[in-house]
Formats: structure tokens, sequence, C-alpha cells
């Protein structure tokens, strides 16, 4: 079993001081230390931002693609080796804006992977401007008069959208984002935790002591994570009381378990018997 120490890797993370990344990167080896998962069974897929770069510093298995592309390539790896624990990182720019086509249509497949959003409400590699989850009004290089449009709402998209274990974690809250991690990788089906996460450079609205006044676990509110509806009500809930925590969860077949090869997934073919020199000389 890989600990912290064995998947910390030498390449060290360049963020500015204080960037939530930081806790974000540490407590998925964590959780992946934790849960006992092997680096050679397991892949972290990620695209372009600051937050992107966190496969970089994690010794599994790790792929960092193209800006907003997270998700498909996360569903070709898992539907070529289902026995591969895949877990999806990337920013809320990366995954609601650019990428927001392909977050609608993996969740409705239920594919058994996880997806980390490091929401910190603006495109923070590209200093500063306006993102998917910045709220309105919100004033960027890009938005100088203010966000126009509302906000993306993450949880309910994804609730509406058929994810079977939606969360909000918040980097700040080491214990209680593991714990969501974890239960996460465990769920089988798409998992989403958008995580809360201050840029203390580009974001000075959403900052560590702002989101300390107000978040508040949804475990001890007694809500019912199996309630559709109450699940959509708390997912409105964000001004003065902002919930973290299980919002919703459901059991659902997942789309590699329904393929017809489901039993042998392609990685583990026999492919000895294939003479493929033809083949790649065709390519040549
Ligand atoms: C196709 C494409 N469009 C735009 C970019 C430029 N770009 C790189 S990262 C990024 C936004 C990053 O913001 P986010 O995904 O929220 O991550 P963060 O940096 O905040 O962690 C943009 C627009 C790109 N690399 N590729
Ligand atoms: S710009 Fe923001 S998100 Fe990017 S490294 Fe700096 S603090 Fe972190």
């Amino acid at each position: 079993m890989a600990s912290v120490k064995d998947l910390t890797a030498k390449e060290q993370p360049t963020w500015c001081p204080g960037c939530a990344d930081f806790g974000i990167l540490t407590v998925l080896r964590m959780a992946v230390a934790e849960l006992g998962l092997e680096p050679h069974n397991t892949l972290l897929v990620s695209g372009i931002g600051c937050g992107s770069k966190t496969p970089h510093f994690v010794r599994t298995y790790g792929f960092e693609g193209l800006h907003g592309r997270i998700l498909p390539v996360a569903t070709g790896a898992k539907l070529v080796n289902k026995d591969l624990t895949v877990i999806a990182i990337g920013g809320d720019g990366d995954g609601y804006g650019i990428g927001g086509n392909h977050f609608l249509h993996t969740m409705r497949r239920n594919l058994d992977m996880t997806y980390l959003v490091q929401d910190n409400e603006v495109y923070g590699l590209t200093k500063g401007q306006a993102s998917p989850t910045s709220p309105q009004g919100f004033r960027s290089p890009s938005t100088p008069s203010g966000a126009l449009e509302e906000a993306v709402n993450p949880i309910s998209l994804a609730i509406i959208a058929g994810a079977t274990y939606v969360a909000r974690g918040y980097a700040f809250n080491i214990p209680h984002l593991k714990m969501l991690i974890m239960n996460a990788v465990k769920h089988k089906g798409f998992a989403l935790i958008d995580i809360l996460q201050p840029c203390p450079t580009y974001n000075k609205a959403n900052t560590m002591a702002w989101y300390n006044q107000r978040v508040y676990k949804l475990e001890d509110s007694g809500h019912n994570a199996s309630d559709k509806a109450a699940a959509l009500a708390k997912a409105e809930e964000w001004g003065d009381k902002i919930p973290i925590g299980l919002f919703y969860k459901a059991e659902k077949p997942t789309y590699e378990d329904g393929l017809p090869q489901a039993s042998v997934p392609p990685v583990k073919h026999d492919i000895s018997s294939i003479d493929i020199k033809p083949i790649l000389a065709r390519m040549m």
C-alpha cells in the first residue's frame, strides 16, 4: 500500500503562496493512501489550468490533456480498463465552461469515476478572467463593469444531469474533504465534488475568511441525500450560509457495465495471436 510519502512526486508545485490547490493536493494524496489504491491502477486526468497541474505531483498514473477535455479522456481510459480507478481533476473554467458539454453527457452516462473541480470562481492560470461560477457583477479583466450573466450552479446541474454522487467540499476543511473524496471513489457511478477553493491572487471576493463565515456541513442539518427534491432545494442555498457535504446519492447501473465487452475490458483481451506487422506497415 502506498503511503502519502510514496505518493509525493519530486516535482514541487509553483502555485502562488496561499493557493488552496496545495490543500486539495494534500487531501488527494491522503485519500489515495487511505483507500489503499495501487498507484499503477490509479489514473489522474486533468486539463489546463493552475489546479490541472495536480497529476504532476502525485505518483500515480497521470494525464494532463487539453483545456476542457478532461472527461472525454477519463471516459476513454475507463472504457478500455474498467478496473482502473479514474479520478478527473481540474478548474471550474475547464469543467463548467469549455468542458461544459462533456460535463453534461458524462454525467448522464453514469460512468464510474470521480470528478474533482477546483472551483475558485475565476480563470487563475490566464490571470483572473471571469469563469462560469463567477458571481454576477464580478469585476475582472474580461468583465470590467461586472459579469452580466448569472453563475452556473454545478450542484443542481449535476443532480439534474444524472450524476449519482453530488457533493461540495471546501479546500480548507481537510478531514471533511478527505471523507468526501474517499466516499466518492468508493461510490459506483459518476461522482462530482465541487471544491470551494479560494484564489488569493485573482479572486478578492470569495476569500478564505468569506467562506469560513458561511460554510456549514449538510450532515449537521439532517439533510437526506437520497431525497432528490431536498437535494435540489439545498443546491439553491448560497449566500449568508453555504452548505458543504453530500447533496445527493443514488444507485444506478454504470455505462461501462452495460457494454457488450463488460466482462473482459478491451485492455485485457489476449492479442498475442494477432500479427500486427501488416497493420503497422500500412501506417508507415
Ligand atoms: C482551447 C483553449 N482555450 C483557452 C485556453 C487558455 N486557458 C488555459 S487555462 C484557462 C482557464 C483556467 O481556468 P480554470 O479552468 O478555472 O482553472 P484555474 O487556472 O483557475 O485552476 C484558459 C482559458 C487553452 N489553453 N486552450
Ligand atoms: S492564480 Fe489563483 S488558482 Fe492559480 S496558483 Fe495563484 S492562487 Fe492558485
